[in-house]
């Protein structure tokens, strides 16, 4: 008999936008038949970060801020893999934007799913980058914006919590943007905190579809980045399959240049001692 582990239900407040984003994957998973052992999902700190403990795959808690550079960590160990990384918008637009930036740059083929709510929840609902309040004077950084201007960048989306449909599809569309080997699929999600920050009403009338837009075309980025400034400076922002290319992920040129993955070589210490020997000998003096 196949035992695996049983994730444990989510112990977040109700009403709280994660639950959205937890039941889209779940429901992404399922529409692709991916099994608990296909999957790992690996998660930063805070609330969001929770969400690792509620899913049925292999897991990995990280350090604030450095899911990116585990989950790419992963991705190149084995390719086979489908792999998650997901946190919040102050562990990947705070401590972790470095790493966010070089994986736009580094394109793995990792899908990170960022649960933007406006607020450190976990810590209770201190200004993240993307507070928007009018009781601080900075601008509210704006995550699309930012990988769109990262050339490297080939999947820019965002979802919403409150459009689990449309959630969902945008998963299934990153997962396969991995699979098929074009690199890093990045997904941020509006998911309200309805504790500390609920931006549910000020943000339900100012999303706009792109992907209900007519002439809008997700392949073109200098077209991608004048609709989504266009509507910022309107004060609304884009939802939907913002922008795709064609890329390489590093994963993929390593199999492509006939490099095994570390999953399948044999790691164990005694097939290599001899190596080991020979390298120790080239210090001798
Ligand atoms: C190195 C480090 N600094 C600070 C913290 C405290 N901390 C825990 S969660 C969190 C913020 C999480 O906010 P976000 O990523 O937006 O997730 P949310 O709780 O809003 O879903 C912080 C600062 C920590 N865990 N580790
Ligand atoms: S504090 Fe906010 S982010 Fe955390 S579980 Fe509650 S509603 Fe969700
Ligand atoms: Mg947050």
């Amino acid at each position: 008999m196949t035992r695996t582990y049983e994730p444990n239900e989510p112990i977040w407040c109700a009403g709280c936008g994660h639950y959205g984003v937890r039941n889209a994957l779940l429901a992404a998973f399922r529409q692709m038949q991916i099994e608990s052992h296909q999957a790992m999902v690996l998660a930063g700190i805070g609330c969001a970060g929770t969400l690792q403990n509620n899913v049925s795959a292999y897991g990995y808690h990280a350090l604030h801020g450095r899911v990116l550079p585990a989950a790419t960590g992963v991705k190149l160990a084995n390719p086979r893999l489908e792999v998650i990384a997901v946190g919040g918008d102050g562990d990947g637009y705070a401590i972790g934007c470095g790493h966010l930036i070089h994986s736009f740059k580094r394109n793995p083929g990792v899908v990170y799913i960022l649960m933007n709510n406006g607020t450190y929840g976990l810590t209770k609902g201190q200004h993240s980058p993307t507070a928007d309040d009018e009781g601080i004077a900075e601008q509210v950084l704006d995550g699309i914006q930012l990988g769109l201007s990262i050339p490297g960048s080939s999947f820019i989306a965002r979802g919403s919590s409150a459009s689990p449909v449309q959630l969902e599809a945008l998963i299934v569309a990153a997962i396969e943007h991995t699979r098929a080997g074009l690199g890093f699929a990045f997904l941020e999600v509006l998911s309200p905190c309805v504790t500390y920050n609920d931006t549910y009403p000020a943000w339900a009338g100012r999303m706009v579809n792109v992907d209900e837009l007519a002439d809008y075309d997700s392949d073109n980025r200098v077209g991608a980045f004048a609709t989504v400034n266009g509507l910022l400076a309107e004060n609304r922002f884009a939802t939907g399959l913002i922008f795709k290319q064609g890329g390489s992920s590093p994963e993929r040129r390593r199999l492509d240049g006939g490099q095994a993955p570390l999953c399948d070589l044999d790691i164990s210490p005694g097939s290599h001692l001899s190596e080991f020997h020979e390298i120790m000998a080239g210090y001798e003096v």
